[in-house]
């Protein structure tokens, strides 16, 4: 047996490479958190024996890298992160066409999204943006939670605030082309700039100020409100709130990578990751977006989306290059350049 032994793991050892070189390999870009995009690759991998080699960065970091690799793409699929970027991708050509026998499964949001491409993204999940803020932090400081945006010019938010970059962060573009698309262009930014004084860093990601709210570093954050549920049943003080005037939301999303070298493999794995068994492994990674396939279940956990008063998103404008590119200058020039 102790002979045999050895030799019966260096025919699996041996045999591992040769099945796996068979299934080919997939080069994914993931801009959900972490924790998800890990266990994705590693279900996906196990399922169908294609092996994943995963990076994580965020939408505008993603967009900007495939960019970057037009000319010589290194991804194959870009899996989650918010919608606006992924249509910008597909304006630009970017990401390539394709019809997954899925779609028919999916909620009307989501096949809208792939529709509103031309079939170069789609939908995988959806979350409405809001207020995170530490409970503790702010009764200590005797501040009364945010309820509206206009609560969030007060003093009592004096260098309280933290929101994403929207250079680099989707949730911080998603969250500029709410205001505008809530106050019209020019009181937006207005709005912004009033703003600014009661910000007190703008990180690279867009899930960066909620963590810094659940630390106590700060006392609330613009984020998606899915990602403060995270935070609190992770055990830290954290309670969030959908503005009062509305609110805008993203369409989580994901793209083949035009020119990808392995596009059978990355075809697969977008078929995989319309299938409920694969869009659970979010909740079960304590993600709480509102899944795109009809049958995977919600999370009783997720914030319910249909009874949150969402603004009626226009994803076709605010999803293309010239738009983000403006709104974001405009944004440099006229709110971030100002001292604070
Ligand atoms: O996974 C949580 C989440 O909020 O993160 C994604 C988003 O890409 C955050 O990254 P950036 O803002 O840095 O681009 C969201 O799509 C997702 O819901």
């Amino acid at each position: 047996m102790r002979r045999l032994f050895p030799a019966a793991m260096l025919a699996a050892v041996l045999a591992l490479p040769v099945a796996a070189q068979a299934q080919g390999s997939l080069n994914l870009y993931c801009s959900a958190q972490v924790e998800w995009c890990q266990a994705a690759a590693n279900a996906f991998q196990r399922d169908t024996g294609i092996r994943v080699s995963m990076s994580q960065k965020g939408s505008g970091e993603v967009l900007a890298q495939i960019r970057a690799e037009a000319q010589n793409p290194r991804g194959d699929v870009w899996f989650g992160g918010t919608g606006d970027p992924h249509l910008q991708a597909a304006e630009d050509n970017l990401t390539a066409e394709y019809r997954s026998a899925m779609l028919d499964q999916l909620t009307d949001w989501a096949q809208r999204q792939a529709r509103d491409s031309r079939y170069r993204t789609v939908g995988i999940y959806a979350g409405a943006l809001g207020f995170g803020y530490n409970t503790e932090l702010l009764a200590r400081r005797n501040i009364a939670p945010p309820t509206s945006w206009a609560d969030l010019l007060d003093a009592r938010f004096r260098n309280e605030i933290q929101m994403a970059d929207p250079r680099s962060s989707g949730t911080a573009y998603v969250m500029i082309a709410t205001i505008v698309q809530l106050m019209g262009e020019d009181p937006a930014f207005e709005y912004l700039r009033n703003l600014h004084r009661n910000i007190n860093a703008y990180p690279r990601s867009g899930t960066a100020p909620i963590k810094a709210v659940a630390r106590g570093e700060t006392g609330m954050s613009i984020s998606f409100v899915h990602d403060a549920v995270t935070e609190r049943l992770g055990g830290f003080p954290v309670a969030s709130a959908i503005p009062s005037e509305g609110t805008g939301y993203e369409i989580g999303s994901m793209s083949i990578i035009r020119g990808a070298r392995n596009e059978r493999q990355a075809r697969r794995f977008y078929d995989w990751a319309l299938t409920p068994a694969a869009q659970a492994l979010g909740a079960e990674n304590k993600q709480f977006q509102t899944p795109s396939n009809r049958a995977t279940p919600i999370p009783p956990e997720a914030p319910p989306i249909a009874q949150i008063r969402l603004i009626d998103y226009n994803f076709a404008k605010y999803g293309t290059s010239a738009e983000r590119r403006r709104l974001i200058e405009r944004w440099e020039r006229e709110v971030n350049s100002l001292p604070r």
